[in-house]
């Protein structure tokens, strides 16, 4: 019980400094125009579609992995949130209104192979488990914040399941409490 309090203090601590959540990239959609055409967002970013004028639809073409199709757009934005596993894409859409002529892509930014750096380097920052990885790490858990963009590297005990609390404890475990360092990757 004690350990779980010492965690929920830390946690607490961290909640009120970490760092930017995973954002909403807003296209504009025109006539007859996404702008911008073409963008590349981050894993776990949000593209949010949204009406300046005229009758458009955000639809995946078809071409890639992601489908989506948002309907006529009103005054609610479309979202579609872009994640890893999607892989980089690009994946393109285009207005079913108005067809090719009306047009766009949305890549994702992946991030090099994984575990080229140390286990515990959460955040890819190219050192050991840190504070900053602890930061990331509580993002990711509790406040929807972009997952690891080193699965292996966020999987502390090497459980095969990253970026669950047991990561967490065993982190705060190392960094706080002389625990075991994360173990190496294979
Ligand atoms: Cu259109």
């Amino acid at each position: 019980m004690k350990w779980v309090s010492a965690i929920a203090a830390i946690v607490s601590l961290f909640l009120a400094a970490a760092p930017a959540n995973a954002t909403i990239r807003v296209v504009n959609v025109g006539n007859n125009f996404f702008n911008p055409i073409n963008l590349t967002v981050n894993p776990g970013d949000t593209v949010r579609w949204t009406r300046i004028a005229g009758v458009h639809t955000s639809t995946s073409t078809g071409a890639s992995t992601k489908d989506w199709n948002s309907g006529i757009i009103g005054s609610t934005p479309f979202d579609v949130q872009f994640v890893l596993a999607d892989g980089p894409g690009p994946f393109p859409y285009l207005c079913s209104v108005h067809g090719v002529s009306m047009s766009g892509s949305i890549s994702i930014n992946i991030p090099p192979p994984c575990c080229v750096g140390n286990r515990g380097d959460i955040n890819d920052d190219g050192n050991d488990a840190t504070i900053l990885d602890l930061n990331y790490l509580v993002n990711d858990i509790f406040r929807g914040g972009p997952p690891s963009p080193c699965p292996e590297e966020a999987d502390l005990n090497n459980d095969s399941s990253p970026s669950t609390i047991l990561d967490l404890n065993f982190l705060v475990n190392d960094i706080f409490r002389g625990g075991p360092s994360a173990p190496a990757c294979p």
